[in-house]
């Protein structure tokens, strides 16, 4: 779809083995965990990748108030380990196992979450996920 030739670009729908390699061996999730996130991550994110638009448009549902483009453009800086501008899954796992240090599974889940808002997954107020996530962040930014 109108990419230009000459530059090999990755498909960021496909979840390489390397991906889930390199996943497995610097996280605590499993392979069958990570395959599972994926098929979440592409329902939401079809292209297999987030922009910052995207990201920020996320976010200002969690803090209707305002502050979220600041905000935001931070965390996206620190999610998007090689600076090209989107997040791509492998990315989103990394960073959010690094801001998870014991119950990675429910945290993993929760910012997941954070992409999930059009499914009717699991109900946890909206309340305990802005506590939580602006935690999760002031962690990252300490
Ligand atoms: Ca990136």
């Amino acid at each position: 779809m109108g990419q230009k030739s000459g530059k090999k670009q990755k498909d960021f729908t496909q979840l390489l083995d390397e991906d889930i390699n390199r996943l497995t061996k610097n996280t605590s999730y499993s392979r069958e965990q990570i395959q599972e996130w994926h098929q979440g991550f592409l329902h939401d994110c079809p292209y297999g990748k987030v922009d910052k638009k995207t990201f920020i448009d996320v976010y200002k549902k969690f803090y209707p108030e305002g502050k979220a483009a600041n905000f935001c453009t931070q965390v996206f800086k620190a999610f998007d380990s090689d600076d090209n501008g989107f997040i791509d899954f492998v990315e989103f796992i990394v960073a959010v196992n690094i801001t998870s240090h014991g119950d990675a599974k429910d945290k993993l889940q929760l910012a997941f979450e954070m992409y999930d808002m059009d499914k009717n997954g699991k109900v946890i107020s909206k309340e305990y996920k802005t506590n939580y996530l602006s935690r999760e962040i002031k962690t990252i930014f300490h």
